[in-house]
């Protein structure tokens, strides 16, 4: 029922991709990174040692850890993935539709940000804009009075979560659409809306996907100016695509960051959103260690086979063990957990995943509920200007199943080889060895029984600051 952007252009053969307009996509320019920040805050910015930093706006986005996605359209009506953009408004009504109850299950699974789909592919716009007849404004739902957008930022401002919005570039519906200028024109008026009407939005995401077919309509994107319109109106908040600016696209919707995950990117790899290639799907996996700008991953990944709800998936909603797989190849790899949770017809969460999100986190909170660190004396030893270690001695042996490791990103990402081992049996023993640490580095062991632990950092691009360790039972 999913279908893949990725899958999707690479099913395609190179001379269908011009024709998809993937060409056109490669015709906006641009330097994202140089976008003025009202904050002063760019992550581009140059600091003494050369090395990015995040913005304020970024390490928020990161310490949130786990924000939801809502898929919810006209497609939730027809079962379908893509809408075409010839729907009826008429077949949009949700007849229980409680955006208080999407905000519970988003606190229960300990999430702090909700990013809803204001418009997806079909052009069908869930908040009465002036740019189109084809929203709620001409559906049944609350009369025609209603405005899906304003109940979700009002629901998450109540229950103190922060709010992002999908505005997806590509659309079937809108008359303009091909007609470059002019659907820009008409995007920007959008966004406008969007960023004006509903207060602070955390994120806006920027989706790359774009499946006109031979024939099909070919539309330029202005990225630059779409972009620079959001630091203009929301000045706080983060941008998502490809090609960031501020946070990028991890490089595949199956949940996984890269092993290796730098914060840090070479913008010149992608430069726009929509890009193909290797070289375009290792960075945004595995970002670039020696990276001039600061743009984290996030990883989006559906609880269902589908983004957007479809019955025959009811019995197909990822286990909570599964979800919390997902959390330790995201979050646990200097990622964010963008985890879509989507709406059923009612308007409402179905109760199997609400289920699984609560499980979720009860899993996440048993796993990093006994810490043995926790008290002990801590001793940074910087031993070289790439290397430092870090070495815990237990009161007693304890038996570990989870190790978590933290850098103070505020200071930059650093670590670029690290070991951490274990001392069983009075011998000592390799636990993990990686590359990169980031925000949050978080592995799960087989149980093993140490009464020491020791980390080596063996490489560093600027000299390692203190590395939290934390080991859990
Ligand atoms: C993709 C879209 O084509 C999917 O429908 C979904 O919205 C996903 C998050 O992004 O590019």
């Amino acid at each position: 029922m999913s279908i893949d952007r990725r899958a999707f252009l690479s099913s395609l053969g190179a001379g269908s991709l011009a024709a998809l307009g993937v060409g056109a996509l490669a015709s906006c320019g641009g330097e994202p990174s140089r976008l003025p920040r009202a904050d002063g805050a760019d992550g581009s910015r140059e600091q003494p040692t050369g090395r990015p930093r995040p913005s304020p706006a970024q390490l928020t986005w990161q310490r949130d850890e786990l924000a939801l996605f809502l898929h919810f359209g006209v497609n939730t009506f027809t079962d379908r993935e893509w809408g075409d953009g010839t729907e009826t408004p008429a077949i949009f009504a949700p007849e229980a539709l409680d955006c208080a109850q999407w905000t519970r299950t988003a606190q229960a699974a300990g999430a702090k940000a909700l990013i809803l789909t204001a418009k997806h592919h079909d052009g069908f716009c869930l908040w009465p804009t002036e740019t189109t007849r084809h929203s709620v404004a001409s559906s049944p739902w609350r009369g025609g009075d209603g405005d899906l957008v304003r109940e979700f930022t009002d629901a998450c401002r109540v229950a103190g979560l922060r709010a992002g919005l999908y505005l997806s570039p590509w659309d079937r519906n809108h008359p303009t659409y091909g007609d470059s200028p002019r659907y820009n024109a008409v995007y920007r008026a959008q966004l406008t809306e969007l960023l004006t009407r509903y207060g602070p939005i955390h994120e806006v995401w920027f989706d790359g996907a774009n499946g006109e077919g031979p024939n099909g309509k070919r539309q330029e994107y202005d990225w630059p100016a779409t972009w620079a319109l959001v630091k203009q109106l929301q000045p706080e908040s983060v941008i998502f695509s490809d090609a960031g600016p501020d946070v990028r696209w991890i490089g595949n919707e199956i949940g996984v960051a890269g092993e290796t995950n730098w914060s840090t990117v070479d913008p010149r790899i992608v430069p726009r959103p929509g890009m193909e290639g290797e070289e375009v799907m290792r960075s945004l996996r595995e970002g670039d260690r020696d990276g001039t700008v600061w743009r984290p991953g996030e990883t989006d990944v559906s609880i269902r086979p589908g983004w957007f709800w479809h019955p025959a998936e009811d019995a197909r909603v990822r286990t909570p063990e599964n979800l919390k797989q997902l959390w330790f190849t995201s979050v646990g790899r200097n990622s964010k957990l963008l985890l879509n949770v989507p709406p059923t017809r009612r308007g409402l969460l179905h109760e199997t995943d609400v289920r699984h999100l609560a499980e979720l986190r009860d899993r996440l909170d048993a796993c990093f509920a006994n810490d043995v660190t926790s008290g002990l004396a801590r001793r940074w030893r910087v031993q070289g200007a790439t290397s430092a270690e870090l070495e815990l001695t237990l009161p007693r042996a304890e038996t570990i199943r989870a190790l978590d490791l933290r850098e103070r990103i505020e200071h930059g990402q650093r670590v670029a080889a690290f070991t951490v081992s274990g001392r069983v049996d009075g011998a000592w023993r390799v636990l993990v060895a990686g590359s990169t640490i980031g925000y949050r580095r978080a592995t799960r062991l087989d149980p093993v029984t140490a009464d020491a632990l020791r980390l080596e950092i063996t490489d560093a691009v600027e000299p390692p600051m203190e590395v939290e360790m934390r080991a859990y039972q």
